[in-house]
């Protein structure tokens, strides 16, 4: 049962200068305890309820692909439920992504719930700056467990430094993208960083470019419960798109907004 009141996540932490160099040099940074004890409860249980009512993935991981595998991908749960829209737009979590980033103002480009089911793949590498056709470098994705987590659930891991070098391959997330990108991270002699645990409402943070994979699920029942939400600095156009997901991408996220024109949709509220 959800409890009525809603925790609205006004109130705003500081982010240690530490915690912004770590970001722009290495790509990613872990933040704990974002969230308190009641707020993580209260919202898990309004996530896991959307995913729930939301998700459409009935088959089983046998008939999956890769992609499917990973994990049950729900999106833009704000758009849809008035309580996870409080999550969503929390100045809690738009404070620091704009603090991160190192600027005024930043815009959500969309929010996933993104489930790794006991037994769930691995998240093959990839960037997820690949699928936006969004003119800034200046994006960043919050990646929050809403429960205890280690690496045997799915632990996101990166490839330190990787941003800095932009875009690395036209791949989309795949068995593809794990070979190929995987080799590329070795050439490049990226170290791979990644924390042994994360408790329910610390976050990881990352820029578009950052590339990214997680381990599959290797538990027996647990399914691991992550929500993420990606912004970007206010005043970024949006740009041709490079492949059919951006052009995807354009239509669904960006309100269908033309190249060159500013990435300010209804679908992409000023959060800060
Ligand atoms: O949760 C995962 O396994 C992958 C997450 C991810 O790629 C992302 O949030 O950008």
């Amino acid at each position: 049962m959800i409890p009525t009141e809603i925790p609205l996540l006004n109130s705003l932490i500081n982010v240690d200068a530490a915690h912004i160099s770590n970001f722009r040099q290495q790509g990613h940074v872990l933040i704990k305890n974002i969230l308190q004890a009641p707020e993580v409860t209260y919202y898990r249980e309004v996530i896991r309820d959307a995913v729930s009512r939301y998700n459409t993935e009935t088959r089983a991981m046998q008939d999956r692909d890769t992609y499917s595998k990973a994990f049950l991908q729900i999106m833009n749960l704000w758009e849809i439920d008035e309580q996870v829209r409080q999550f969503t737009v929390a100045k809690r979590f738009s404070k620091i992504a704009a603090d991160l980033l190192g600027v005024d103002h930043v815009r959500i480009y969309h929010d996933q719930a993104l489930f790794k089911e006991a037994g769930g793949g691995f998240t093959p590498w990839h960037q997820d700056q690949y699928y936006w056709p969004l003119d800034t470098t200046q994006t960043v994705t919050m990646w929050m467990p809403l429960m205890d987590i280690n690496v045997e659930l799915g632990m996101l891991t990166f490839a330190t430094g990787s941003h800095l070098d932009g875009f690395a391959e036209n791949i989309p997330i795949s068995d593809e993208s794990e070979t190929s990108l995987q080799k590329y991270i070795k050439q490049k002699k990226y170290p791979i960083s990644r924390a042994e645990t994360m408790q329910a409402g610390d976050a990881t943070w990352h820029y578009g470019w950052t590339l990214h994979n997680a381990p599959g699920n290797s538990t027996a029942n647990t399914t691991r419960e992550v929500m993420t939400i990606i912004y970007y600095a206010d005043g970024a156009d949006v740009t041709q798109p490079q492949n059919k997901h951006q052009e995807n991408d354009r239509q669904r996220w960006l309100g269908g907004l033309n190249p060159g024109q500013l990435a300010n949709s209804n679908l992409n509220p000023l959060v800060y």
